[in-house]
């Protein structure tokens, strides 16, 4: 893959009323990235190189993945998904990142290290939206394809973000499955992850709203917390949310690490069973605190396939499938064909709602 020069970026700038008359039948309407000056600004990639749907999809690739954290459970399956798929499609799988889940530099680091290395692709799980923007955008600029997986960067700083599910529809059915849970009624906290996740808070962004309906009126949510997605954090913080309000009657946990944590504080103390706890968390963290009756209900997607669907969207962004620009699709191995939507986004699909008496039939 060439290098993009200056004169050849002041040649793409003249040509550009001519790019969006092609792009805009190409992209099927959709939006084009922002662009943006200075030296964080974007390769827009997505706005500006075609892309072929028959191209072949190439082998040989080294596909990187730099997920937020490397010993939480959650990336272990999701990246062990994307090395099953990365392999199956002849290509090299490499996992780098950091043990911390709020250790920034860590990955801008590793981001640069991936860069001089000349890996083919990187997909990142991103601790902070625009923390990583400049590292990345130095990777496009030299010609390394970057998907976000799982938490988005800013939009102008990759080509593809892979979500796990609609943001939104996440936000709103954990408020839903909360609010069932305690008759509509009460005060309830959110044990989230970073403070600066980018996931998470946008997911509590659409749990304010949704909380802003009239039948969620007799609900009053009375803190966010963060844990940063390590357990004994979480567990202490659950434990302060019950200090500081012994009324509450709920705790929404959006992190696998999170809930867990919760649902092992609970489970051990007077509380189980009368302060209600649900979130994202995997079957496997959860069985033994839905067996006990701590927990009644829960959601997650299934973690390997948003890791399988990370790489393979990486292969087709080196193979020119696609560029990143909404409207453009592409198949994914056996997972089936995805189209790349606004803000060249591609959303895995709907997350599953565990409980007593399905959690037994999923095994992650
Ligand atoms: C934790 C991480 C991850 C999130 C899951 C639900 O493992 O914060 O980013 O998607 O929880």
């Amino acid at each position: 893959m060439s290098i993009r020069t200056a004169p050849a970026r002041r040649l793409a700038a003249a040509v550009a009323v001519v790019s969006i008359v092609v792009l805009g039948a190409a992209a099927c309407g959709g939006t084009t990235k922002k662009s943006s000056a200075g030296d964080n600004s974007a390769p827009s990639a997505a706005s500006t190189a075609s892309a072929d749907p028959h191209a072949p999809a190439k082998k040989g690739l080294t596909i990187a993945y730099l997920p937020k954290q490397v010993n939480n459970p959650y990336f272990t399956s999701s990246d062990s998904g994307g090395k099953k798929a990365v392999e199956a499609a002849g290509s090299t799988y490499r996992e780098v990142g950091t043990s911390s889940g709020t250790d920034t530099a860590g990955q801008v680091s590793y981001v640069n290290t991936l860069t001089q290395q000349q890996v083919d692709a990187i997909a990142v799980s991103a601790q902070d939206p625009g923390a990583l923007c400049t590292a990345l955008n130095q990777a496009r600029k030299n010609g390394v394809k970057v998907v976000t997986y799982d938490s988005d960067t800013n939009a102008d700083c990759r080509d593809v973000f892979v979500s796990q599910a609609s943001s939104e529809d996440l936000g709103r059915t954990e408020v839903q499955l909360m609010a069932q849970q305690i008759g509509n009624r009460g005060q309830i906290a959110i044990l989230s992850a970073a403070q600066t996740a980018t996931n998470q808070n946008t997911w509590i962004g659409f749990m304010k709203d949704e909380l802003k309906k009239p039948e969620y009126k007799d609900i009053q949510l009375v803190k966010v917390v963060y844990g940063n997605d390590d357990a004994q954090q979480s567990f202490q913080q659950t434990q302060g949310l019950l200090q500081q309000y012994p009324n509450l009657k709920g705790i929404i946990s959006p992190t696998t690490v999170g809930i867990k944590a919760a649902a092992q504080y609970l489970s051990g103390s007077k509380y189980k069973g009368k302060v209600q706890l649900t979130g994202l968390g995997t079957p496997n963290d959860m069985r033994a605190y839905v067996a006990d009756g701590t927990v009644r209900s829960f959601e997650l997607w299934d973690p390997a396939k948003l890791g399988a669907l990370a790489g393979l969207t990486a292969v087709a962004l080196v193979s020119g499938q696609i560029s990143g620009a909404p409207g453009q699709t592409y198949t994914a191995g056996d997972m089936g064909t995805f189209t790349i939507g606004q803000d060249s986004t591609v959303v895995l699909g709907k997350p599953t709602v565990f409980d007593k008496s399905n959690i037994g039939q999923y095994a992650f």
